[in-house]
């Protein structure tokens, strides 16, 4: 298995925490976004999309944490990442979906640079806004946290798709320095996460790139 990735990126991350959790191995291949690696000709043969991750494995050849995230689920399912339940998985999947669709998207790199080169917004802004939507999408998981299918992890006591789309984006939130006080469950969850190796191997800063 092949997968190119960045160390800092959040999609990125969540794959590497899905693979330590099902203990599978894969061959990395870091790329730097700040040098514009992802957007080589030679990258972008590889996934036209020019993001990051990219997963191979065999036959599939596949960008999109979510849709590589349900790709290992499907053909790795020794250690679930989805509850065996359909009211289980419709949860899980929502919480998840909050994060990867909702937050993420708003304050990724590219957004970002746009915000600042494009429209001239200054630093004090743009930090304004990555604090927003991290803080709108985190006051409403924390409202769907309290409910009692949430246990050590965001859904009962088993990590989920919903602990690994959480935990970069709250790396994020505090790499940013956004104020994580009135988010006493979401931090519980995290902090209990990064106990755990699988999680604690996947963070950016154990990662080679960042040594
Ligand atoms: N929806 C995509 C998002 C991927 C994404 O935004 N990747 C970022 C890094 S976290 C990236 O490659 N950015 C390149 C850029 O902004 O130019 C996924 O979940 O994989």
């Amino acid at each position: 298995m092949d997968l190119y990735g960045y160390f800092r990126s959040s999609a990125a991350y969540r794959v590497r925490i899905a693979l330590n959790l099902k203990g599978l191995e894969a061959t990395h291949h870091e790329l730097s976004l700040l040098a514009g690696d992802h957007k080589t000709d030679e990258y972008l043969a590889i996934n036209p999309q020019g993001f990051v991750p990219f997963l191979k494995d065999g036959d599939i050849a596949t960008g999109q944490s979510m849709a590589i995230l349900e790709y290992l689920e499907e053909i790795y399912p020794d250690v679930p990442l989805l509850p065996s339940d359909t009211a289980g998985r419709v949860r899980v999947r929502a919480l998840a979906n909050m994060i990867a669709c909702d937050v993420h998207p708003l304050n990724n790199l590219r957004v970002l640079k746009h915000l600042k080169r494009e429209l001239g917004v200054g630093d004090d802004a743009r930090d304004e806004w990555y604090h927003h939507w991290i803080t709108e999408g985190f006051k409403a998981l924390e409202a769907m946290l309290q409910d009692s299918a949430t246990g050590d992890f965001c859904h009962g006591d088993q990590p989920s798709f919903a602990d690994i789309c959480l935990l970069p984006q709250i790396y994020n939130a505090r790499r940013f320095k956004c104020p994580l006080d009135d988010f006493p469950t979401i931090v519980r969850i995290a902090d209990h996460c990064n106990s755990l190796p699988a999680f604690d191997d996947a963070l950016p800063e154990n990662q080679p790139a960042a040594q």
